[in-house]
């Protein structure tokens, strides 16, 4: 066991490292690759632009066409500009559009800071950080200057979220249609009843993504989100010490994994540490979340349970097919990014993200 975890270690180490790399590679190619990818994204707005219809409400393909015709461009810009900075910074911005969507839906609701008479939305999410929503505050501002009180702060956190996982694919890995509009309202009480839990089982989460107008297989496609990023021990650590109050572990979970994920946990209350969720791959966006899955090495309670349903295991199985992923990931993602939006004079546009007008 010992010589495997150095193994794992040593190849997570890698991984991470050439990671790095990529995202740095990417910054310093950015100015050449962009002038191409500009191009084809033109064409693909005119050939889609014909034949298209729009999905989701009434938002559109590039809302702002007229009113700030380079709002897309200075957000992915800005963006950019943040993610080479950051290599962590995809994961958080799609885990806070997430966020956003599944609370009154994507309204920016999740950007609001709370007030003398209300404590937001913010204030529940355990640990979005604070990289994230400072780089939007800073993204909004950006567009502001060129645009001032046009495009909504919904629309910049989606597009945001898009261009952030997208940057090292250098072209858009989902469409996100705009047009969103902001919300007034950020309640503490509504994230933490709309926000699935981690300790989640399969009926639960099912019923969860149902009430967002979401299917089991939205479930299992969107879960896929967890191939980026870092989940804290505290909220499946009670997987590795103490499952069923007898100090046990849970036997839905690779054991030799549980020995892993014990060595970085040491104690079941510690909520500081942080464990990344796609084993060896969390900076990757791909479908090695699938692949770990299999193993029985999802980090949560909610990743494990997706195996104890047939018609889930089924689309588990299917998503390890690369490319079958990236296509319903985008499919999933535009369902996702139109849930209970605001449109047409609804809402406000907020001048800044984390205060109403
Ligand atoms: C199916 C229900 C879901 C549950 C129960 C769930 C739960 C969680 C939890 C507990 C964390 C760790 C938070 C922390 O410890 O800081 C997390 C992280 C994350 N989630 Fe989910 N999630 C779900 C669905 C989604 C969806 C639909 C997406 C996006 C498509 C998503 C994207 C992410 C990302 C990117 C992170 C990493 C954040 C970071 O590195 O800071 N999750 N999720
Ligand atoms: C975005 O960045 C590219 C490359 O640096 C630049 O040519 C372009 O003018 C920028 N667009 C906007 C709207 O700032
Ligand atoms: C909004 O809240 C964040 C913490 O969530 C804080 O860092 C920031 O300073 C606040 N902004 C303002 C203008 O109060
Ligand atoms: C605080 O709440 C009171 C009573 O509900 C309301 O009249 C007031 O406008 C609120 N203030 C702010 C800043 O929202
Ligand atoms: C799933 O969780 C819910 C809520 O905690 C609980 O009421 C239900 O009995 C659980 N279902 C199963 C099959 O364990
Ligand atoms: C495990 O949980 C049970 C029931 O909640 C508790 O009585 C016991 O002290 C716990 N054991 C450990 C080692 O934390
Ligand atoms: C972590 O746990 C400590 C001790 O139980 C507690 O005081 C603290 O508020 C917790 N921190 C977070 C972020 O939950
Ligand atoms: C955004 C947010 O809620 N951040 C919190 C993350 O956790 C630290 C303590 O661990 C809090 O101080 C932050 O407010």
């Amino acid at each position: 066991m010992k010589g495997k975890e150095k193994g794992r270690k040593k190849k997570t180490n890698y991984q991470v490292e050439q990671a790095h790399r990529e995202a740095t590679i990417g910054c310093y190619l950015l100015k050449d690759i962009r002038m191409k990818s500009h191009i084809l994204i033109l064409l693909c707005i005119v050939v889609l632009g014909v034949i298209g219809s729009c999905q989701g409400g009434s938002l559109g393909k590039n809302y702002y066409k007229v009113t700030c015709p380079h709002a897309e461009e200075i957000v992915k810009n800005a963006t950019e500009k943040h993610v080479c900075k950051n290599p962590n910074l995809p994961a958080k911005l799609l885990r806070m559009h997430f966020h956003d969507c599944f609370v009154r839906g994507c309204d920016a609701s999740i950007l609001l800071n709370s007030t003398a008479n209300n404590t937001a939305e913010k204030q529940a999410i355990p640990n979005l950080t604070l990289s994230g929503f400072d780089v939007i505050d800073d993204i909004k501002a950006e567009v502001e200057k060129t645009c001032p009180g046009v495009v909504s702060c919904a629309d910049v956190l989606a597009l945001a979220a898009r261009d952030s996982v997208s940057f090292k694919f250098q072209r858009p890995l989902w469409e996100v249609l705009t047009g969103r509009r902001d919300g007034r309202v950020s309640r503490i009480t509504e994230a933490l009843a709309n926000i699935p839990s981690p300790f989640s089982n399969f009926t639960s989460l099912v019923r969860n993504f149902a009430s967002k107008g979401l299917n089991v297989h939205d479930l299992v496609v969107l879960s896929g989100g967890h191939t980026i990023g870092v989940g804290h021990c505290n909220l499946f650590s009670n997987r590795l010490y103490n499952f069923t109050g007898r100090g046990d572990q849970d036997p839905s979970l690779n054991p030799d994994y549980a020995s892993f994920l014990k060595s970085k946990c040491r104690s079941p209350s510690d909520n500081i540490t942080t464990v990344e969720m796609d084993f060896g791959s969390s900076l990757n966006f791909d479908n090695h979340y699938y692949v770990i899955l299999k193993k029985k090495m999802g980090l949560f309670q909610s990743d494990a349970a997706l195996l104890t349903d047939n018609g889930a295991l089924k689309t588990v199985d299917e998503l390890l097919d690369s490319s079958k992923f990236f296509l319903e990931f985008a499919q999933s993602m535009q369902k996702m990014g139109a849930i209970g939006v605001l449109t047409g004079t609804a809402g406000e546009i907020r001048k800044k993200c984390y205060v109403v007008n």
